[in-house]
This record gives C-alpha cells, structure tokens and sequence, in this order.
C-alpha cells in the first residue's frame, strides 16, 4: 500500500531544471517534492557543462545560491577564435557590455541540493519505479519507491518534467512536434589536473578537427576534441588525447599544458526541439524538451531559464489563480530555445570540420574570417553567447 501525500508541485529530475525550479518554487512559499531515480553522489559528480551566461549568474544570486559562484567562478571577457595559425579574441564587455562565467555545473547542483536540504525540504534520491499519471486531471499523480522500498503516490496540483532527454516525462505529451538534427562527430572531454594555459577559453576550428580549451579551476583544464560520432573512448589512449590537443591549438611559443587526466567521456551531438512544452497540468523544462550541441554553451543556461518561467508561471497560476503565464509558458521558452539552438548550430557548423569538403572548408574560413574582423559579426556573436533575451527573476 503506498504511502500517500500531497504537494502542490511535483519534479521529476534533480538536475539543473528541477533543482533551480525547486529553489524558486520554496522561496515563494510553494511546497514541492524533487523526486531523482539517481543517488546524491551520482548528480554531484556527473561532469557536463561549466560556462553561464551573464543573467544565469544573476539569477542564481538572487536565487540564493550565488555565494560560493561569486567566490569560485572565473569571470570572463570574452573567447578566443583560432584558425589558419592565429588566435583571435571576441571581447563581449566591450562589444555587448556583458561577461560569462566558468562555473562547473556539478558545482551548481551540489550548491542547489544544499541549499535545499538547508532549508529542511526533502530530495528523494535513488528513487526507483517513477510515474506520472492524470496530467490532464486537475489532480495529477506522481508516485514512486523510495530508496528504502517504501512506495509513494503523491497528488500534485501540477508536474514538472525536468528529467532529461532520456527521461519518462517527454513521452507523455500527445503528438509533439520534433525537430532535430545529428551532427557527423561527438565530443570527447577530458578533466586534467592541469592549470590552464590560457586565462579564457579557445575555440580551435584546425583542418585535423575542432577543439574547445575550457577550465574549471586555476588548476583544472577541461577540454575537448571533435572526434567520428560512433569513436570508441579505448581508442582515445591519454597520449594520443594530449598530441592531437597539442597539434589543433599548436601556435609558436605557445603549448596546452598537460597534465593527469581525472575524467574522460565522449557526448553525442544533436540539436533537439519538441514542443508544445506542456500538456494540461504537466510543464517540461530543460533538456526534457530540447538538447543543444555544446559548442554554444547553452545547455545549461536553457535549463536554469525555463526554471524561471516555469517558476513564475506556476507562481502566478498557484497564489493568484492566474493562468496566463502557464498558458504562454510552451511559446515563451521554445523563442529563446530556438534562439539558442540556432546560435548552438552556427558555432557548431562553423568551427567543426567534415572529412573532405573544400566546399564547406572555404564557407568556414569566409564566417570565421567575417567574426573576427567584421564588429557587426563579433556583436552578434557576443550578444548570443553572453546571453539573448535571457529571463530574468521578476
Ligand atoms: P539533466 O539531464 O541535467 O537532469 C535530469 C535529471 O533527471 C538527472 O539527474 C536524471 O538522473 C534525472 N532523471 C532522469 N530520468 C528520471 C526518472 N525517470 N525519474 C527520476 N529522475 C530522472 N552543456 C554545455 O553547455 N557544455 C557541456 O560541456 C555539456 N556537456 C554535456 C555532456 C553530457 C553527457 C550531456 C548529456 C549534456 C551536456 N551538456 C553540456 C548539456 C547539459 O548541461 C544539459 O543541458 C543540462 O544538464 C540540462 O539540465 P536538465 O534539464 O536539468 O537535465
Ligand atoms: C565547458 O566548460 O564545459 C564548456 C564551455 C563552453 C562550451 C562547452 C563546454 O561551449
């Protein structure tokens, strides 16, 4: 027999979404159950992005959870672009006024789950057998079995998807519209013990394939290849992973310093949209409904946004009974979505390189050519990466 209870919002995933959604939600005095079929120690290590944009930073401060951010994060000007031998820098706080972050996301999760268990609200981990039913009632359903075997059925006034691509929340929205595309390559990121060589990130478009020299710390480098999407990680010997790093950010009297590599995965590139993002009392938010590839570092931002929206929309719908902002919800977040992952796929396309096409070669060169001596192409390029139209907490 299951234990039942009631809570005015139930999250599905404590990743980045679910976690701010539940912050903001507490904060307003809205009870909600974070319910993740993954242990604590899982969410805390999983290595994925580490770059915010300008208004993510602001709103994790006034979310409560900016105090170690400040302390920790690296603030940063702007990006490098590398191509044909020479290193060019965008500056987005003289071009748009505005800088980015490196903060890792595992640092963002762990400062979410303590501020959260810090305020005495529960977090199931390791839940298992996670179910959602009546999202077209007005008392929809979420029920699972705790991590000591004890079942649960909690009645919800509304769901909030946020469990990822690979999630059970996407697939119950009725006749969704898909968009994607998969990209010919994957990335293969690395995590060494290696304090960085250059103080902000490089993005490498070099003719043996492109490279993102990224960090997490003055300690720690974070970097990444192109590599053939289907590429086996035992073909990546640590060796061969620091030469080809060497070779695609090779410039004279300048090297990547090396280092023990603690952490070594390959990503799959895809950009993904579905939507509509809601259906009746059930609202998806991040990675749920849209993957980005990483090369514009929007993953992450688009997570913590929808949270936003999605906690103002439910906030509005809950203490005033008002349902237009949960009725925009779908339409406002898919505009900064597609926002996001056209930028997401012209960074993509115009730093990674396809096997033997001179064609798509000199279209690359002429764009890389055209953002880095043309201001009106370096503004567009800062205004995107530092964060378009990026919500903010009202
Ligand atoms: P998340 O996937 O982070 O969180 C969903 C949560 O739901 C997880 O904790 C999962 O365990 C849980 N869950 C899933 N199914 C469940 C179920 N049935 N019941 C309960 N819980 C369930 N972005 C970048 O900008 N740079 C990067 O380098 C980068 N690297 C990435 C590498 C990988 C492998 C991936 C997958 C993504 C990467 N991203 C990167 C994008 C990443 O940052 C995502 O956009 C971000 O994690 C999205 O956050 P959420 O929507 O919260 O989803
Ligand atoms: C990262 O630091 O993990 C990172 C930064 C920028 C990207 C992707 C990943 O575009």
């Amino acid at each position: 027999m299951a234990v039942t209870s009631r809570a005015r919002v139930g999250i599905v995933g404590a990743g980045p979404a679910g976690l701010m959604l539940a912050q903001l939600l507490t904060l307003r005095g809205i009870d909600c159950v974070v319910v993740e079929n993954r242990s604590r120690e899982y969410c805390e290590a999983r290595q994925r992005a580490g770059m915010l944009e300008a208004g993510t930073v602001a709103a994790l401060r006034a979310a409560g959870v900016g105090k170690r951010l400040d302390a920790e994060g690296l603030e940063h000007d702007g990006i490098f672009l590398q191509f044909g031998g020479e290193r060019h820098h965008v500056n987005f706080r003289e071009l748009v006024g505005r800088t980015v972050t490196v903060y890792a996301q595992t640092e963002i999760v762990k400062d979410l789950i303590a501020a959260r268990l810090a305020a005495g609200a529960p977090i199931e981990f390791s839940a298992s057998r996670v179910s959602v039913s009546g999202v077209t009632s007005d008392a929809p359903a979420l029920c699972y079995v705790d991590a000591a075997g004890v079942a649960h059925e909690v009645t919800c006034d509304v769901i909030a998807g946020c469990d990822g691509f690979h999630g059970i929340a996407r697939p119950l929205v009725p006749g969704l519209s898909v968009y994607e595309r998969c990209y010919p390559y994957a990335w293969l990121g690395i995590l060494a013990d290696a304090a960085p060589s250059t103080d902000e990130l490089i993005y490498s478009r070099h003719e043996s394939g492109f490279a993102l020299y990224s960090m997490r710390s003055p300690e720690v480098s974070r970097l990444y290849l192109q590599v053939p999407a289907e590429e086996a990680l035992d073909a990546w010997p640590d060796d061969r992973i620091w030469a080809q790093l060497q070779q695609r950010f090779a410039l004279p009297g300048w090297s990547v310093s090396e280092g023990r590599i603690t952490d070594k995965s390959i990503t799959p590139m895809r950009s993904f949209v579905a939507g509509p993002m809601r259906h009746g009392r059930l609202f998806l938010a991040g990675d749920a409904a849209h993957i980005v590839p990483p090369c514009g570092a929007k993953g992450l931002n688009l997570a913590v946004g929808d949270a936003i929206v999605l906690a103002s929309a439910l906030s509005a719908l809950l203490l005033e009974g008002s349902a237009l902002l949960a009725d925009a919800y779908s339409g406002t977040c898919l505009r900064r979505v597609w926002r996001a992952t056209q930028f997401s796929h012209f960074m993509t396309s115009m730093t990674h390189v396809l096997p033997d096409d001179p064609f798509d070669d000199a279209i690359q060169h002429a764009q890389l050519r055209y953002v880095t001596t043309s201001r009106a192409a370096a503004t567009s390029l800062a205004e995107n990466y530092a964060g378009y139209e990026s919500p903010s907490l009202t």
